[in-house]
């Protein structure tokens, strides 16, 4: 790795590593980044807003039971759920939408169960034969080979055995389904599942496989928070419709290879409309957001400027609520909120995404009494110590382009999906990973089966790590916010920057991946398998 760039001048490796600013404004014009518009879009801005009420994803019931793998005279609820098209209604003034989803929804039904409570879930693909989103059959593990309809489900954030983990090349053709096997040993926390079949998520995504999945724990009954009708999932995403109201994905110049590095739609969804409305009570509410977007970032606010409280990250409770004015979540991090509208009655307040419309509360002028608490502590989220680590794994983000400075793909660690495995952590043992990142883009890193801590930021050198093979820093250790000072499963790694986390790789033995949760970077080589050894 240090090879390739050592025989570089500093302005050719700017260039190639996109950090000159004369190569981001290209970047910026190049249709090879956005995509070329293929068909009239219908208008977003011309739709009249907050004409649909909230959709609530239904809470999926068990099929029956059966034995559990773990112990097998007991007996565990049995989920079989179906992936299937499905028509819906994103707008009023809009026709129905083609779509993917789980058991007839887009986003799916959602799980509710409860820590240690395992469970089985059938996954069943009974999509059609034929894609409907524009397959690069250049993109690897996407071939003309490869069937056009593909699917594996991954349950993000949980600590599952690596064979119900959802490889991504454990993928199931139309027709097949696979039985997987969730323990749910772990925290109160909101997951979430979605497609990760190799090469096409983005895709598949995009159509509208991905769902909630809810952990829940005595600790956090004991904490009183708004509960029942008062707690409601909001999942936020973006698309681009044409004018019949049907999903459009952009597609690069070149027919042989349509993959797009970045996709932005100008309709912003919230389980499934756009601009909907919530009828909400002057009381406190929980809200658990999920950024379900393939690779926008929202920086979400309220019209009114006023204030809300996070109280949980991706993985569970924060230590204490946190006070914030707006939130920046990226794609596939979750954030736990209580926004009280006490005060507000007959108020409408509209949530914004920087310039963005996203959704709008209706508060109530009465209601009932407000019995719930927002607690000043919330849970214990004990810091693992740096001296613990038996690793400290450097791992770069990088962007390969062609020579006109197009994205061409994106590397982790240099390293494509299909050569041998690097990252290899002992069952139990405490790793840090160092993510420098080289491109002008953020990038939120997941790993599978491991919650981690956030370390800190810290701005470096690229040029010296490349002819030096060692990380100069130029600034000052960043810690994460207070808001990110909790348990994660996905990291904002910043451009520029060294990212530190922190984790113990416990669970199970096996082989899982990390990745960047930009799908288009995901499904173009950003991910890479890592095994965990055991004893
Ligand atoms: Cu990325």
């Amino acid at each position: 790795m240090t090879d390739r760039f050592a025989h570089l001048t500093r302005r050719e490796f700017l260039q190639k590593s996109g950090m000159l600013v004369a190569g981001m404004a290209a970047a910026q014009i190049n249709p090879h980044r956005t995509g070329i518009i293929a068909r009239p879009l219908l208008d977003v801005n011309a739709l009249e807003r907050f004409v649909d009420p909230l959709p609530l994803p239904p809470v999926l019931k068990p099929s029956g039971t059966r034995p559990s793998p773990d112990a097998p005279f007991a007996q565990i609820p049995y989920y079989r759920v179906e992936m299937r098209a499905l028509e819906s209604k994103v707008h009023r003034d809009v026709e129905p939408t083609r779509q993917w989803g789980f058991a007839g929804n887009s986003p799916g039904p959602t799980f509710e169960t409860r820590s240690g409570q395992p469970l089985l879930v059938e996954w069943a693909n009974e999509l059609p034969a034929a894609h409907f989103l524009p397959i690069d059959h250049s993109v690897h593990g996407a071939e003309a080979d490869k069937p056009s309809v593909r699917a594996v489900t991954h349950l993000h954030g949980a600590k599952a055995p690596a064979k119900s983990d959802g490889y991504p090349e454990d993928w199931w053709v139309p027709g097949k389904s696979a039985l997987y096997f969730y323990p749910n040993h772990q925290d109160a926390a909101m997951l979430w599942y979605h497609d990760h079949a190799l090469g096409i998520t983005r895709l598949n995504m995009y159509a509208g496989l991905f769902g909630a999945f809810v952990i829940r724990d005595e600790y956090e009954d004991g904490l009183n928070l708004p509960h029942g009708k008062y707690e409601i999932p909001l999942a936020i995403y973006d698309r681009s419709f044409d004018r019949e109201g049907q999903l459009y994905y952009p597609v690069s110049p070149e027919a042989e290879s349509p993959w797009v590095p970045e996709v932005f739609g100008d309709a912003i969804l919230v389980n499934g409309k756009m601009f909907p409305y919530l009828e909400v009570e002057p009381r406190k509410y929980r809200f658990r957001v999920l950024n379900a977007a393939n690779g926008r970032f929202f920086h979400l606010a309220l019209s009114n400027g006023q204030e809300f409280h996070q109280i949980g990250t991706d993985l569970g409770l924060l230590p204490a609520p946190v006070s914030l004015k707006s939130l920046l979540i990226a794609p596939a991090e979750r954030a736990d909120l209580v926004i009280d509208f006490s005060g507000h009655g007959g108020e409408h307040i509209v949530v914004t995404n920087d310039a963005f419309t996203v959704m709008q509360f209706r508060v109530s002028k009465t209601g009932s009494p407000d019995t719930s608490s927002l607690p000043s502590s919330l849970r214990s989220v004990p810091r693992i110590p740096e001296s613990a680590a038996v690793q400290n794994r450097i791992l770069t983000l990088g962007e390969k382009d062609d020579k006109a400075a197009n994205p061409m793909m994106m590397l982790l660690n240099n390293a494509h999906w299909g050569m041998p495995v690097t990252e290899n952590p002992k069952l139990d043992s405490v790793e840090i990973w160092n993510f420098l990142n080289f491109t002008d883009d953020s990038h939120p890193i997941h790993l599978h089966l491991v919650r981690f801590q956030i370390l800190d930021r810290r701005g470096f050198e690229p040029f010296y790590y490349y002819t030096q093979g060692k990380v100069k820093y130029i600034g000052p250790a960043v810690p994460p916010a207070a808001n990110e000072a909790g348990w994660k499963d996905t990291v904002q790694a910043h451009p520029g920057m060294v990212t530190r986390i922190i984790a113990r790789f416990e669970g199970y033995p096996g082989r899982y991946v990390w990745h960047c949760h930009i799908l288009e970077h995901e499904d173009n080589e950003m991910m890479r398998p890592y095994d965990v050894v055991g004893a």
